[in-house]
């Protein structure tokens, strides 16, 4: 199990060091390949606000396989059964965003998890080649082998944070900073690094580690990631592929105009 890249997600969870994530939105698998090249821990892939289609994020999860990395993916809201179809096609985890009580994370593990801990259904047509298992060392250990992630990112999930991560087909946890700074601020401020959000942070680390689960953070660059991997987040993405490739060609163009690169003033960076 240890050889394979599905595998390689729960190793490095288990080791205790950060996962540390590229982030793709982009449905080219050739830009998840070229990111899964670099020394990530994992690539997600998001098919909830990025363009990725189903098609494209099975070809994507082939192609960061190929760089010798698992790839995540996070789907759009309450599509369990496309998790479920995801898993299938050999993502080590998925993300459900929007989980706002014991009943959608029920849901959500529900799919993504073999009975006893839920009821998705036998058909791992590329998870199983990429496990390196035979098919009943699969079924004993996917439930294991592929995580299922729930998105904290509303006054609702705060208030069933123990609810939700009370639930066993659940891993882990992973906070939407942007979504959750507009639902504390009620649709006032998009503040994905404000007070409101840092506290509320500390708080779903701190809980992810009383179920013995952990949590994660979606960070807007390295350092953001760096910053959120010491308060105790332990699957930091890091920007955006979009975001990457328009620093970088700032950067670029700067350096050739003699100007200085600029960029966002203040704050985070968005996708
Ligand atoms: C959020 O910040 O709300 C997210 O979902 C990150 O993509
Ligand atoms: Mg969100």
């Amino acid at each position: 199990m240890t050889e394979t890249v599905v595998g390689k997600l729960i190793e490095t969870l288990a080791g205790g060091a950060p996962v540390f994530s590229a982030w793709v939105g982009m449905n080219e698998p050739a830009v998840a390949e070229a990111l899964a090249r670099e020394a990530f821990d994992a690539v997600i892939l998001d098919m909830q606000h990025g363009a990725l289609d189903f098609a494209g994020a099975c070809q994507s999860i082939l192609a960061v396989a190929l760089a010798g990395l698992p790839a995540i993916v996070r789907t759009p809201v309450g599509e369990f059964a496309t998790a479920s179809r995801l898993i299938d096609a050999g993502a080590a985890g998925v993300i459900a965003p929007m989980i706002n009580s014991r009943a959608d994370a029920e849901a959500f593990a529900a799919f993504a998890k073999f009975p006893p801990l839920g009821e998705r259904s036998w058909g791992p047509r590329a998870a199983l080649p990429l496990s390196g298992l035979d098919t009943q060392a699969y079924l004993a250990g996917a439930n294991r082998l592929t995580q299922a992630i729930a998105m904290i990112e509303t006054r609702e999930a705060l208030a069933a944070l123990d609810d939700i991560l009370a639930v066993d087909g659940v891993d882990g946890v992973f906070i939407g900073p942007a979504d959750l700074s507009i639902a504390l601020s009620d649709g006032a401020k998009w503040d994905p690094r404000g007070a409101a959000v840092i506290e509320a942070a500390g708080h779903v680390v701190a809980r992810a580690r009383a179920h013995g689960k952990y949590a994660g953070m979606f960070c807007y660059d390295g350092a953001d990631a760096h910053a959120m991997a010491a308060l105790g987040f332990r699957l930091c993405s890091i920007g955006s592929d979009g975001a990457m490739l328009r620093a970088a060609a700032r950067g670029e163009l700067a350096a050739a105009r003699g100007t200085p690169a600029g960029g966002p003033a203040g704050g985070p960076k968005t996708y």
